[in-house]
């Protein structure tokens, strides 16, 4: 069974829709393997977004994922990467699909609600850089 990694973005944490985007994710067929709400350190984010680094964005990226609390979820399913960023919607909002995650509670592109790995070679490495193996079911 495929896995993805989903981050519910500090924006979404602090609008109070962390149940609204898990819904999301079970009604289009996607179960919630591991979840967990945490602040990210800055080393965390840098860590995380590392491919991004050279990226003009980058210092402001790690800034606004460190602004507050996350919540890091596994998700699983057919195809769940690929479903996944279907249901996040484009990058930024003012493009993504209507009834996306993005259209319908993010901001801006700084601010877009939620992260979802982008292929499932990705979503294997940013699972374990969040998750041990014991805390996955
Ligand atoms: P994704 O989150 O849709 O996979 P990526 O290109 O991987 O998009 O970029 C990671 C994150 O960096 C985005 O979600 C967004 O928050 C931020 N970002 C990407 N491009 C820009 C930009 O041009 N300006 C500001 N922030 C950006």
């Amino acid at each position: 069974m495929e896995q993805t990694l989903s981050i519910i973005k500090p924006d979404a944490v602090a609008k109070n829709v962390v149940g609204k985007i898990l819904s999301r994710f079970e009604d289009a067929g996607l179960r919630i393997a591991a979840t967990k709400k945490m602040q990210l350190s800055k080393a965390d984010a840098e860590a995380f977004y590392a491919v991004h680094a050279e990226r003009p964005f980058f210092g402001d990226l790690v800034e606004f994922m460190i602004s507050g609390p996350v919540v890091v979820t596994v998700l699983e399913g057919d195809n769940a990467m690929a479903k996944n960023r279907d249901l996040m919607g484009a990058t930024n909002p003012k493009e993504a699909e209507a009834g996306t995650i993005r259209a319908d509670f993010a901001e801006s592109i700084d601010a877009n609600a939620v992260h979802g790995s982008d292929s499932v070679e990705n979503a294997n490495i940013e699972i374990n850089f969040f998750f041990a193996q014991k805390e996955i079911c």
